[in-house]
């Protein structure tokens, strides 16, 4: 038997029978709160489910919380197991952008809340969820490529140094395909670049956001192509990866091939401080605390915006990291 199955049959579908067999009763005390989390795919993500938890006791707040392990359809089982036991709000990362309409049409017609986290979803009608808290993609993938264009600029005269002649040859890693970062990364990186000629992005896949993907990729990629300039990772999972294949091949990440990579975790950081890793996008996992504050909002009755993003910054090779705090994951 698959892992998998394993997990369904003795795992999801008997919470969804307990939860959807119970009911809340009016004694039920306190906020409760139904989180479907898509896995635990990267240090990311596991960091961003430990914030939930803590952020979750720290309220107050009881959390019913549902581990999808990477597949729509068990999120959609989860989150109609909330609407059984008549949660009072609902969150949950999408882990791709589609999919979503029949169960948040469900989520409403049972009047509960839906606060979309982390990951962005496209719907014909936005009205069908409360808000969406996160950050923004789009900017991570436009701060990505103005680190490449001032790495290319001749800080003298303010020129950028490459030709259409002799582009600069990126090879893009990308996230699991449909999810937001995915899409949204990649098209803030080519909506910079568009206006130079000069770069190139020779190839482009998806390594799913996983470490053991990165570097398989990064194997075959480096047996396929020659004079490679720039990797773009869409997350440091996967660019770690890819650095464990570059060194095997005797090749010196940050200095034969510049590195851009997103997220900042600690392994990250600490590759950015050896001048393996050139840039560092830092997209925030410690969502909780903000999640829980929304919640509350929607468990009152009051209304959240629309949109929230993290606070985050962008790390390169010209920064002092010495008083950088420590990243907690
Ligand atoms: C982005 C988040 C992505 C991270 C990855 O907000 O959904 O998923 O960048 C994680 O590390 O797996």
């Amino acid at each position: 038997m698959k892992h998998g199955h394993f997990f369904l049959i003795f795992l999801v579908i008997p919470c969804i029978l307990f939860f959807s067999c119970i009911k809340k009763t009016p004694e039920t005390k306190g906020i409760i709160l139904g989180f479907s989390q898509i896995g635990a795919e990267s240090a990311w993500r596991n960091r961003n489910t430990r914030s939930i938890h803590e952020a979750a006791a720290a309220a107050g707040i009881k959390l019913l919380f549902f581990n999808a392990e990477q597949k729509q359809e068990n999120q959609i089982k989860a989150i109609r197991s909330f609407i059984a036991y008549q949660v009072d709000v609902i969150a949950f990362v999408p882990i791709v952008s589609y999919g979503w309409e029949n169960v948040l049409e469900e989520a409403r017609d049972a009047n509960i809340p839906v606060l979309i986290c982390d990951r962005e979803i496209d719907i014909y009608n936005e009205r069908l969820y409360a808000g969406y808290l996160g950050t923004n993609m789009l900017k991570q993938g436009q701060s990505s490529a103005e680190y490449l264009l001032k790495k290319y600029t001749d800080p003298e005269t303010g020129e950028i140094l490459v030709d259409a002649d002799n582009p600069v040859r990126i090879i893009e890693l990308s996230g699991t395909v449909g999810s937001s970062p995915e899409t949204l990364r990649a098209q803030g990186f080519r909506e910079v670049l568009s206006e130079y000629p000069g770069f190139e992005i020779i190839y482009s896949e998806s390594g799913d956001f996983l470490r053991s993907k990165g570097y398989e990729l990064m194997c075959h990629i480096l047996e396929e192509f020659q004079d490679i300039d720039v990797i773009y990772s869409h997350n440091d999972s996967m660019t770690l990866g890819a650095i464990d294949a570059m060194k095997e091949r005797g090749i010196n990440p940050g200095r034969d091939i510049i590195i851009i990579s997103i997220d900042a975790e600690q392994a990250a950081i600490d590759a950015l401080i050896r001048g393996e890793i050139n840039c560092l996008v830092e997209c925030n996992p410690n969502q909780g605390p903000e999640i829980m504050r929304l919640v509350d909002s929607l468990a009152n009755k009051d209304n959240i915006p629309r949109i929230i993003y993290m606070v985050e910054e962008v790390f390169t090779e010209w920064d002092d990291l010495s008083t950088l705090p420590t990243r907690g994951y």
